[in-house]
């Protein structure tokens, strides 16, 4: 376990570098704000203390003393609000030299990433708009990214602790974070702010890539997201995102439900539910229209659904690999 926060034993982008020397100057007056304090205390208890022989002795008033501990804390205090006002221009900075602008929505219980349409000449746009990713952000190295927050329900928070640097995602507002990684590499975070029932779930990586290899990762990215979306299974997907399934399990960038088993990769699974294999049309089918009827005291409720539903629903669910 590492003792001193991330953003400090391990900085990795330049916001983190910024808040270092900050940190370290109000730890080490703090440290002597502590010793002087509490060393002053024990000297005084021990010193003056009753014991035979000796009476507790009670001091009134001692006015150089007194102002000493008003005019330090003072400095002090004034010191620390200059100093970190000072950082704040700096990181509040989110345009100067910014190259990628990724927009983000924040919502109970997962952050969504909106990408440009492109990116120094490498295309981010899929075959039905813009690239979007759920829980994970890919940028490239050292290169100054904005976020444009905001969120749809109540207020969640951006916070990678490692880059540094935490913003608000608000309701009815966009805040702006810049993002940006020195080396290669993932780094994790979670929304920092209480939100609700699903929020020690909303996480958060960043995957920054060498910008050789950033074009590479962006051509995976849109042909998995075109298959996932594609035109023919599109009926199933919107089904799949409006029913009660969508309360339930997990598709990351579709739905975010947290009761059931994830569906990402329910297609080449051996089994469904552990009892039903191969997973095919004909047993997803049998699944979704009456799980119950197939193991008996499930959690997955019966939904009642019409053929036609499952028959969408199934060729959705085929698709997700
Ligand atoms: C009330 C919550 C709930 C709802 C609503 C729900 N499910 Fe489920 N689902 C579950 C649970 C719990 C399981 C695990 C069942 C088990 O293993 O006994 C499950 C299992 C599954 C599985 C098998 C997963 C695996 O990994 O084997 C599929 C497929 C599935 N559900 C699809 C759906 C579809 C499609 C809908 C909407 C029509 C839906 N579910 C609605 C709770 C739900
Ligand atoms: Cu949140």
């Amino acid at each position: 376990m590492p003792v001193l926060p991330p953003w400090v034993s391990d900085p990795a982008g330049p916001a983190a570098r910024e808040i270092v020397p900050l940190y370290w100057f109000m730890f080490a007056l703090a440290v002597i704000v502590l010793a002087i304090v509490d060393g002053g205390l024990i000297y005084a208890g021990i010193k003056y203390r009753e014991r035979p022989g000796v009476a507790a002795k009670q001091f009134h008033g001692h006015n150089l003393l007194e102002l000493a501990w008003t005019v330090i804390p003072t400095i002090m205090v004034v010191s620390f609000a200059v100093l970190s006002f000072q950082r704040l221009l700096v990181l509040n900075d989110v345009n100067t030299g910014t190259e990628m602008v990724v927009k983000v929505h924040a919502r109970q219980w997962q952050f969504t990433f909106e990408y440009p349409r492109e990116f120094k000449g490498t295309s981010l746009a899929t075959s039905d708009g813009p690239l979007t990713q759920t829980e994970r952000i890919d940028i490239p190295v050292n290169t100054k990214v904005k976020l444009e927050l905001t969120a749809e329900d109540v207020i969640h928070s951006f916070w990678i602790p490692n880059l540094g640097g935490k913003m608000d995602a608000i309701p009815g507002r966009t805040t702006y974070l810049s993002l940006q990684a020195d080396r290669a590499g993932q780094f994790k975070g979670q929304c920092f702010e209480f939100c609700g029932d699903g929020h020690a779930d909303m996480l958060l990586l960043v995957v920054a890539h060498e910008t050789s290899e950033y074009a590479t990762w962006a051509k995976t990215a849109i042909a998995d997201y075109d298959r996932r979306n594609s035109p023919e299974t599109k009926a199933g997907r919107e089904l799949f995102k409006s029913l009660a399934c969508a309360g339930c399990h997990i598709i990351p960038g579709l739905t975010a439900g947290r009761v059931g088993p994830p569906l990402t990769n329910i297609a080449s699974k051996p089994n469904i539910a552990g009892v039903l294999s191969p997973v095919n049309e004909e047993n997803l089918r049998k699944w979704i229209s009456n799980p119950q009827a197939v193991k008996p005291g499930t959690q997955m409720p019966n939904l009642g659904l019409d053929a036609d539903t499952v028959t969408k629903i199934t060729q959705f669910l085929l698709t997700q690999k």
